[in-house]
């Protein structure tokens, strides 16, 4: 057993923390008030080659696997959770295709989607299907004349979905099999018949625009299928477990960020003639923040390893994610009272880093979905 990162893992988190710091943490606070999404700071993530985690070099990604996205994702959430989170979702699609796709289309969107700079992203819930994944209503029906899927429905609440260039969107091909009638299907922005209506007014996370998507009689080639034909949930629910510890690895780098902030403000702030850091009731509240976190950190990685390995990681992704993000908002809370009135201002980031910490417990796949996840696979179901 080596807890150790490599050398390349060492200086990847190195080269993701100094951007981090000197890059999205500036931009952070601007991102929540103006709710708008970065373009600047996804260019420089392309340039730098972060949004190719995961994709090997001939297809125009940076190589590297769930670790190394686990190491640059808990990165960037120390410092502004919306873009650890962007890059994070962003990575699903190409993913997917990576895993699924025809070769050519791997040739044709993944030199795009990692060092073109584009972004994806990746429609599966709807307004009738959130924590039931398999209601999805949003059809498509094949068109034998064409050689075309023809595409009717509406998703909501997708991450990106507005700007990106690419989306695999899940749809039922074969309404009458129920969740086994469900495919994965790529959709290109600009397609006639999609279009994206409302962008979300959200509590946090508010640089990343969550969009709904409308799909009328949207036609795309049959060769847009991803995998085959039925096949839609389980590439979904794969694709959510990798996501699933993408989560967990930004739950624990923002509270790593509330952590570092806390450490700061207590060696500062004087009270009752010295710094706050000498009360054994804040010091106890450190101790709990910062096992909390080292516990969830494991857990993503052991899973982020599990998953690197090929080996099945549905249940540990479940956990991490489930422990990761309780985390996030204990510590993000605990950090709160620290910093006290000063941490409930707007001028300092606390306030935005306990908003955003929030979601964590609640996108791709709430606390209690994870806990259902959890169970059966403990249960043998
Ligand atoms: N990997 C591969 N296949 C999986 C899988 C996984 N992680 N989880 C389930 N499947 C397969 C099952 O094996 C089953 O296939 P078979 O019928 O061939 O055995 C099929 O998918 C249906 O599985 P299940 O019966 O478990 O589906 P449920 O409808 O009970 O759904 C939950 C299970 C609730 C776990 C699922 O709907 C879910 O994850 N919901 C949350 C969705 C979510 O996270 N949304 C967030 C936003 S998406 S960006």
């Amino acid at each position: 057993m080596d807890f150790s990162l490599t050398r390349e893992q060492e200086m990847l988190k190195k080269l993701a923390a100094e951007f981090a710091e000197k890059e999205l943490e500036p931009a952070a606070a601007e991102m929540d008030r103006e709710h708008k999404f970065n373009e600047e700071n996804f260019a420089k993530m392309a340039k730098l080659g972060f949004t190719g985690l995961g994709i090997p070099r001939e297809y125009g990604g940076s190589g590297g696997g769930a670790t190394e996205k686990v190491i640059v994702v808990s990165e960037f959430a120390k410092k502004c959770l919306t873009s650890a989170a962007t890059l994070s979702i962003h990575s699903i699609t190409p993913g997917v295709i990576l895993k699924h796709g025809t070769e050519e289309q791997k040739k044709k969107y993944l030199p795009m989607l990692t060092e073109g700079g584009h972004l994806a992203a990746f429609a599966l819930t709807e307004p009738g299907a959130g924590s039931d994944a398999a209601g999805v209503k949003t059809t498509a029906v094949y068109d034998a004349e064409t050689d075309e899927f023809v595409i009717n429905g509406t998703k909501c609440f997708i991450t990106g979905g507005a700007r990106a260039s690419v989306l695999i969107i899940f749809a039922q091909t074969k309404p009458e099999l129920g969740v086994k009638g469900l495919s994965a299907i790529i959709v290109e922005k600009g397609t006639p018949g999609f279009t994206s209506g409302k962008i979300e007014e959200k509590m946090g996370l508010a640089g990343s625009e969550t969009a709904e998507l409308v799909f009328e009689d949207c036609r795309v080639p049959a060769a847009n299928l991803v995998g085959k034909e039925g096949q839609g949930f389980k590439i979904a629910m794969e694709a959510l477990d990798g996501a699933r510890v993408g989560v967990g690895a930004s739950a624990v780098g923002l509270a790593e960020g509330a952590i570092d902030l806390s450490v700061k403000y207590m060696h500062e702030r004087v009270q009752f003639g010295k710094p706050i850091a000498a009360l054994q009731g804040l010091q106890w509240y450190l101790a709990e923040m910062g096992t909390r976190t080292e516990t969830a950190r494991w857990m993503v990685y052991y899973a982020a390893y599990l998953q690197d390995s090929q080996k099945p990681f549905t249940k540990e992704a479940a956990m991490c994610k489930l422990a990761g993000s309780e985390t996030a908002r204990f510590v993000s809370n605990l950090a709160m009272q620290i910093h006290g009135g000063y941490g409930y201002m707007k001028d300092y980031p606390l306030e935005r880093i306990y908003r955003d910490a929030k979601i964590t417990e609640i996108y791709e796949g709430t606390s209690e979905v994870h806990k259902v996840v959890i169970s059966r696979a403990m249960l043998g179901k």
